[in-house]
């Protein structure tokens, strides 16, 4: 067969090559050890002495075309190759991403919030204090006798080396009057823990307390503070009434009710049909607490009040059972 035609059908089939593998066939048939032009070359001894110089040199020349034609051709297979690799891997780098989920804040966290920006536009600073208490913080200052009822084991959870858990929120306004001389405005918000547990009692709740301490405050200042602050939390004008009560670290006391946010007054069962919901405890700070920590009850005068703001949480936000907010349920957390 002539060189020429050879290498006419090489070049039509290296053309016709459509990717890599086919290319690489079509190489090893022209150029290979057993290809066609490796086995003319092999022929050369048959053809008449003076013509061989001739005949080789016409085969190394159509073996240089056809590899150059086959890298040429290679190259743009290559490229071809990568093309449709871009188009199979393409992103579309305007879609929308996945987005990030927000944290927010739980229900009780953005009550406590509401609260502490409330009382700060009425002159109170927030104050903290250990969650881990001795029994003369927790009681003994507070005017709670030896043999009073909230000392019970069945109330208190006691640690070891006489500590205990906070029960209440006074222990930290104790240790901030030992710290600070009046005239004194505070709250004090955080965890209270008690030993029971039922439908409406969990071991662990949130209370916020409040003290003023000055010369010439009265109870009249105490109700119209416990007022303003009602009506900013329910973000409206909210009746109220005062019982009195008993505790042993204020005298007088009272609780205090709200009218029942649900029904308005005409009786629910929020309300146990009384109108009225119990929302927080109050009165004149006892003389001997003020004596505990070094103050004249002579000179000095406060208020105090303390309230449970998990149920206030639940009032504002209409959820009637206390605990889904400590059971974590994101779904039921997300909607605050
Ligand atoms: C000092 C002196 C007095 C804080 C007060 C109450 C009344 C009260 C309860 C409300 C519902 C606790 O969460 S609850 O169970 N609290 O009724 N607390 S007066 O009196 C103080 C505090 C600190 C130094």
């Amino acid at each position: 067969m002539s060189l020429d035609i050879i290498l006419k059908r090489a070049l039509v089939e290296i053309e016709n090559c459509t990717n890599l593998a086919t290319l690489d066939e079509c190489r090893v048939r022209y150029l290979g050890k057993k290809g066609e032009l490796t086995e003319l070359a092999k022929t050369i001894n048959q053809a008449p002495v003076e013509d061989r110089p001739r005949i080789g040199q016409q085969i190394n020349q159509i073996k240089d075309s056809i590899h150059n034609e086959i890298e040429k051709r290679l190259q743009q297979l290559q490229l071809i190759e990568i093309e449709k690799q871009l188009a199979r891997d393409a992103l579309d780098i305007t879609l929308p991403g996945r987005g990030q989920a927000h944290g927010h804040l739980h229900p009780i966290a953005i009550t406590r919030q509401r609260i502490e920006s409330i009382f700060k536009t009425l002159g109170f600073a927030v104050v903290e204090g250990p969650e881990i208490e001795d029994d003369y913080h927790n009681f003994g200052a507070l005017n709670i006798p030896k043999n009073h009822p909230a000392r019970a084991m069945q109330d208190t959870f006691y640690c070891e080396n006489n500590k205990l858990l906070r029960t209440h929120m006074s222990p930290v306004q104790i240790r901030t009057m030992e710290m600070q001389r009046p005239p004194l405005r505070i709250i004090a918000p955080g965890r209270v823990y008690r030993c029971e547990s039922d439908l409406t009692h969990t071991p662990m709740f949130h209370q916020i307390e409040g003290l003023c301490v000055d010369k010439e405050v009265t109870f009249a200042n105490m109700k119209f503070v416990m007022q303003e602050f009602l009506n900013a939390f329910f973000e409206k004008e909210i009746p109220v009434r005062l019982r009195s009560s008993h505790f042993p670290f204020t005298e007088p006391s009272a609780e205090l009710d709200i009218q029942c946010t649900q029904c308005s007054g005409k009786g629910c069962r929020i309300c146990s049909n009384t109108g009225w919901l119990e929302v927080m405890g109050c009165g004149m700070v006892h003389p001997n607490v003020l004596k505990a920590v070094n103050i004249d009850p002579e000179e000095h005068q406060g208020f105090a009040f303390g309230l449970g703001y998990d149920r206030l949480t639940m009032l504002y936000y209409n959820v009637n059972d206390l605990r889904a907010f400590f059971e974590n349920d994101i779904k039921f957390l997300h909607q605050f």
